[in-house]
């Protein structure tokens, strides 16, 4: 599946009905009064995020959502049919931009959060709603306002809590297939993974927590290298990085540097996120060579909790998913508690009663 996660579109309100002008012809009424009913008000194009999309891959091919119209008022006073809204569906984590100004108008987190692009216009009046004693037959009607049109751009960030972020060919989606059910290519050669894979790792408590595995970095990836480092804005919302160090290269201290220089150029906040780093492949070096590289890439990024571990043999997996959860636990955004609403006090202050008889 193709995965695109930046899209443009043109989003146009349903234009209000218009107002009748009519008279009312009964058998034995003399003269019938006005009754040009109201137009219907247009639909709204409302965006809403759903949980089983993890792409912008549909509006690559629609660009422009336009949502139903109002009806025109009808005689004997009827309002004309209100045009439907049209429900728009996002993954979670869209973030919706005004294209002209690039001003932030929402962004859709949650499952079934949603957000009004287009307004729909108002339905204009009819000749009824203008009767007045003046006015016993007005032929006035308003026409229905046109629906908000406008240009949305759309951007996807993956909502993950955990990022697996490193070099090329480190083993970051042999370790997400590892921990979740999430099944990513994994092959001997860099740049194996093309876009951003999401795995749900389970905690002990029973609850998931999301994964992201994303395209290896190289030296120079802020400057287009590589695959480039856009998918880093898939990990800008997790709480933790998880740094997977391939443990058989030449030089492993060198290549952590590599990706924390990356993470510094890109800003956002990542290189100052936690961050756990784990020397992968240790299956693959004899046990005293980890120690001595645990001790050097110990000593260069000031980090003195370093993990050995093999996403193949799942070693050492046991000891850093409890780091993980820990720290998760301790970043977990505060849930706001709505203060109580006072008591209504439903006698104003001035006529309460000053004594009781
Ligand atoms: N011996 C050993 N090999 C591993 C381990 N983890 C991954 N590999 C191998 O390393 C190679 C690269 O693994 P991937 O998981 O594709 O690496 P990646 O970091 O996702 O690579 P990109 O997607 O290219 O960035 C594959 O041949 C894996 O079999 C490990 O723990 N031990
Ligand atoms: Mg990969």
């Amino acid at each position: 599946m193709q995965f695109i996660d930046q899209a443009e579109v043109d989003v146009h309100g349903g234009d209000g009905g218009d107002g009748l002008v009519a008279f009312r012809r009964e058998k034995y009424v003399p003269a019938g009064g006005p009754s040009g009913g109201k137009g219907g008000n247009g639909g709204s194009v409302i965006l809403k995020a759903v949980a089983n999309l993890q792409t912008l891959l549909d509006f690559r091919y629609a660009h422009r959502f336009q949502a139903e119209h109002g009806q025109r008022g009808g005689p004997k006073n009827m309002t004309g049919a209100t045009g439907q809204d049209l429900i728009v569906e996002v993954p979670c984590g869209t973030m919706i931009y005004d294209a002209e100004t690039d001003q932030l108008l929402g962004d859709l987190v949650a499952e079934d959060q949603t957000l009004c692009v287009a307004a729909g216009g108002r339905g204009g009046l009819g000749n009824a709603s203008f009767l007045s004693n003046r006015n016993r037959a007005p032929e006035t009607s308003l026409p229905g306002i046109p629906g908000e049109v406008g240009r949305i751009r759309l951007e996807l960030k993956l909502l993950a809590e955990v990022g697996i972020i490193g070099l090329p060919n480190a083993g970051k989606s042999t370790l997400i297939s590892a921990l979740s059910a999430a099944k990513p290519k994994v092959a001997d050669y860099p740049f194996t993974t093309l876009v951003p894979n999401l795995g749900v790792v389970q905690k002990p408590s029973g609850d998931g927590a999301v994964f992201a595995d994303i395209p290896g970095l190289i030296e120079g990836a802020h400057q287009g290298a590589g695959l480039g480092h856009d998918f880093l804005r898939h990990i800008e919302r997790t709480r933790v990085l998880l740094h997977v160090i391939d443990i058989t290269t030449l030089n492993p201290i060198e290549h952590y540097h590599t990706i924390q220089q990356e993470l510094v150029a890109y800003g956002h906040g990542l290189a100052d996120r936690p961050q756990l780093l784990a020397l992968n492949k240790v299956d693959a070096v004899p046990e005293d060579e980890l120690e001595v590289i645990t001790e050097e890439l110990m000593a260069s990024s000031g980090c003195d909790l370093i993990f050995g571990i093999s996403a193949v043999s799942r070693q050492g997996l046991d000891e850093l998913l409890p780091v993980i959860w820990d720290i998760l636990e301790e970043t977990r955004p505060k849930e706001v508690v709505p203060e109580p609403e006072p008591f209504p006090n439903l006698v104003p202050a001035d006529m309460a009663p000053t004594q009781w008889t």
